[in-house]
């Protein structure tokens, strides 16, 4: 029984599967978590969301932003765009089926006692503990009857820093921001979710977050996350394991097995060839 947790998917459901093959996952005996992004630009975000769902407890996964896209989508808040290769998920008649099943996944979860999962990472002034609490807050609108009121506000860059007495939809869109958006840090606490750049090609002032002390993780404890291709997985920090290595621009999918921080990855592949579904 292993517990593996794989980088941001995107639709690239025949990269998934070769890197599942070469680890020999078994849905009976072991566990996947993934990083978020599940869909979102890659050619099968139906394959990947079939196959995926299909796993049930074997599963499971934190939102990332592209997923938050396609719910924002679905609630008409957003239009699709033809780079998002979204096409075939929208139309199926499992559509709804796989909305409601993202709707319970959460923005932070623990995939061990110390290992903290979640697709952007951990804002610098967050203890493990809060992040999985405000991860709580998000996941309470999701699931209720009004969650579309709730994506619908959940767009833009404002506030750019976190403050305890945030409150309503201000509050929540941080929170979002934070888990799902985040790349750099300026000025100590404040988000800037415009610079994708890897941390070498980017201006001084912009931080990386997991450059930024944080005061309030253990000594023990470790962030898994996503979301930041250009890192391709180099953060220089043992307690901060980016898995994004871009496979959905041509590089690689990565895989952690999360017991001996084996790592496993694939090259991409332009060709789709579904095995073992
Ligand atoms: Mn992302």
């Amino acid at each position: 029984m292993a517990t593996y947790i794989v980088g941001d998917i995107q639709g690239c459901f025949e990269g998934l599967n070769r890197l599942l093959k070469q680890v020999k996952f078994s849905p009976a005996n072991d566990c996947l978590i993934a990083v978020g992004d599940l869909v979102g630009r890659g050619p099968h975000p139906l394959e990947t969301l079939n196959y995926l769902y299909a796993l049930e407890d074997s599963f499971d996964t934190v939102l990332g932003n592209h997923d938050l896209h396609l719910l924002a989508i679905y609630a008409g808040i957003r239009k699709a765009k033809p780079n998002d290769n979204l096409d075939t998920l929208l139309a199926s008649p499992q559509l709804k089926t796989h909305i409601d099943w993202l709707r319970r996944k959460p923005l932070a979860l623990l995939a061990d006692s110390s290992t903290l999962v979640s697709h952007a990472g951990l804002y610098p002034k967050w203890s493990v503990k809060k992040a999985l609490s405000l991860s709580n807050e998000v996941s309470e609108q999701l699931q209720s009857k009004n969650w579309k009121t709730f994506v619908a506000n959940m767009y833009g860059n404002q506030p750019a820093v976190w403050q305890k007495s945030l409150q309503g939809a201000e509050r929540l869109r941080f929170i979002v921001n934070a888990m799902t958006r985040m790349r750099f840090i300026k000025n100590s606490d404040e988000l800037d979710l415009n610079c994708k750049m890897s941390p070498e090609s980017a201006p001084a002032e912009f931080i990386p977050w997991f450059n930024v002390t944080n005061k309030k993780l253990k000594v023990n404890q470790k962030v898994v996350f996503g979301h930041w291709a250009a890192l391709n997985g180099n953060t220089r920090r043992k307690e901060f394991m980016g898995l994004d290595t871009g496979y959905v621009w041509g590089q690689n999918m990565t895989m952690l097995k999360l017991s001996s921080k084996e790592l496993f990855s694939v090259q991409y592949q332009d060709k789709f060839n579904p095995v073992d579904t």
